[in-house]
């Protein structure tokens, strides 16, 4: 059929199914929870008084959540007058490499009209001055996936591919956030240390596991992205510790109170 051979026709019908399911015809705002981040929105979601949830296997295209931390619920929510569709958890590349699925949230998100997309991640930090907790604006991306998400268009412009106007506005809410590049590297596996060492060599601040191809399937379709990483552990060969997952849900909900803050001022000022 066309929807299993088009990306955007299959979001058009994920999106389609999303309206019957939340009885919202639009939404404004994408919000893709990495790591960490859910308890961020479970703060707003009491605000909201309200909210719709459901798994994402209940639309066309989605699939079943994998990873332990990461969940495959979608939940719709009203935030300060915008519809917020937040993701409670990702599709990820290292789960078997295919990139449609990976851009198929904030694809489906952009038909359903969010014209910002909200991404975050936990990430390892590559610079000293990084503490475990800190969110960090993504100011620019290294894809070291080298796969694209793009289908058909043709060499599109990424100078602007985290959003400058978005960028400033966090940084009003909050001047003392650090920004920093994000590497993303394939996974599942951690870097080593000499990964770290080239990663650094090569620009980046941050390298995590997801968030720069999604960036670059909403930029294409349209929409305004902010990255925002949530800085759970050093990275390899920085502090000679190894590394775990649990280290990494546990910074996250050190962390939720801030980044649910930032996350609810955002909303309030789009
Ligand atoms: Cl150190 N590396 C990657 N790739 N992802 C991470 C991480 C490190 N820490 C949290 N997520």
């Amino acid at each position: 059929t066309a929807s299993a051979s088009d990306p955007s026709e299959e979001a058009r019908a994920a999106a389609a199914r999303l309206a019957e399911l939340t009885g919202v015809r639009q939404h404004d705002v994408a919000l893709v929870l990495g790591s960490g981040w859910v308890p961020a929105v479970d703060r707003m979601s009491e605000d909201a008084g309200g909210h719709v949830e459901f798994d994402n296997t209940e639309l066309p295209g989605f699939r079943a959540a994998g990873v332990a931390g990461h969940s495959g619920k979608i939940r719709s929510l009203e935030v300060s007058g915008k519809r917020v569709l937040a993701f409670l958890g990702r599709t990820h590349y290292y789960e078997s490499r295919d990139v449609r699925a990976v851009a198929h949230g904030v694809r489906t998100a952009a038909a359903a009209g969010c014209r910002v997309t909200v991404l975050t991640n936990a990430c390892g930090g590559l610079r000293a001055d990084m503490n475990v907790g800190d969110p960090v604006l993504i100011s620019d991306s290294i894809n070291l996936t080298w796969a694209t998400p793009l289908v058909g268009a043709r060499f599109v412009d990424l100078t602007d591919l985290y959003s400058k106007r978005l960028r400033a506005l966090m940084l009003e809410i909050d001047p003392s956030l650090a920004e920093g590049v994000y590497a993303q590297f394939p996974g599942p596996q951690y870097e080593t240390p000499a990964e770290v060492r080239m990663a650094r060599t090569l620009g980046a601040d941050l390298v995590g596991m997801s968030t720069v191809l999604e960036a670059i399937a909403a930029h294409a379709e349209g929409s305004e992205v902010l990255g925002i990483s949530l800085v759970t552990n050093l990275a390899a060969g920085i502090t000679g510790e190894p590394l775990n997952h649990e280290e990494v849900l546990a910074a996250g909900k050190a962390a939720a109170t801030r980044a649910g803050g930032l996350l609810a001022e955002l909303l309030a000022r789009l």
